[in-house]
């Protein structure tokens, strides 16, 4: 779904991923894969066009929908695999794969997502899903599927932030979230960095990765609608993935905010689905 911000084309995210060979690729690394095909999304007409908080309703159809998968999919140990769509949709992801125990979240992003109705300066849900995970924001999103925060705040660990809005950053400082920016990994590298975020997540038996595309520098994923320069190389989020696949402890994933009308030729979601497969065993030898 894109109803989480006003551009269009993030909806046809999942249709790139599978044209890219998404689910072969998963097989050839000897994964048994059920594509559940797409969630039932509401035609998004541009005569109803409207303010991304108008979307509330849409987007809590959706959700419900994907929490209730992630919930099944955790309770039968397979390994949930969400794509989008907009990054909105964590909030039923997250809250269902966390339906039954506690849940490590790691969130790679060139934002933190962090913004409430009161904060953000776009008013775009997709700005907001981290901060419903915790249980701040409109009711009908932080509820849904079971009352209130679905992760704790120490439980979550934040990758590859640089642009945040003002007071989401006022929010974020006080939240108690450990952060790592863009800074953090120029400075430590990315193989320090995710290490630190595994020891952080290191008592809880599942841990869900949520990765929005644009953490990623936009020369290696143009196809995003949110770019901002700075971002993470091909190597360094590869490395991330690696390293936390060989961590075992990886139990779902979303990977968000492909748009394929902004892409050049699918290069954005060639590069998701490269992630998707490190992060679920390729590794170089
Ligand atoms: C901005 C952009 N912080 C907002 N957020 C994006 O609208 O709240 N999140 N692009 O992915
Ligand atoms: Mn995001
Ligand atoms: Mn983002
Ligand atoms: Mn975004």
């Amino acid at each position: 779904m894109d109803f989480g911000q006003l551009r269009r084309g993030l909806d046809m995210g999942p249709a790139a991923a599978r044209y890219t060979g998404l689910v072969s690729a998963l097989r050839t690394l000897g994964h048994h894969v059920e594509d559940l095909g797409d969630v039932r999304v509401p035609v998004r007409t541009p005569v109803e066009e409207g303010e991304a908080s108008d979307y509330i309703e849409q987007i809590r159809g959706v959700c419900e929908q994907v929490y209730d998968q992630g919930r099944t999919a955790t309770r039968e140990n397979a390994f949930p695999l969400f794509i989008g769509g907009d990054h909105s949709i964590a909030i039923g992801t997250v809250g269902g794969v966390s339906h039954d125990r506690p849940t490590g979240l790691i969130w790679i992003d060139a934002h933190a997502d962090f913004n409430t109705p009161v904060t953000s300066p776009s008013g775009n849900i997709h700005g907001m899903p981290l901060a419903v995970l915790t249980g701040d924001g409109d009711d009908r999103l932080v509820n849904l599927g079971r009352p209130g925060a679905k992760v704790d705040l120490e439980n979550i660990v934040m990758i590859g932030i640089r642009d945040v809005d003002r007071l989401e950053r006022e929010r974020l400082k006080k939240s108690g979230i450990t952060v790592y920016t863009m800074s953090d990994i120029d400075e430590q590298g990315m193989s320090t960095i995710a290490k630190k975020a595994l020891m952080k997540l290191i008592h809880l038996k599942r841990v869900h990765l949520s990765l929005d595309i644009d953490a990623l520098d936009p020369v290696e994923a143009p196809g995003v609608g949110t770019p901002v320069p700075g971002g993470l190389t091909f190597r360094e989020a590869h490395l991330f993935m690696e390293i936390l696949s060989d961590s075992g402890k990886l139990t779902s994933m979303d990977l968000v905010e492909i748009n394929p009308i902004l892409d050049q030729a699918n290069k954005t979601a060639k590069l998701a689905v490269d992630l998707i497969v490190s992060a679920l065993g390729k590794s170089i030898l």
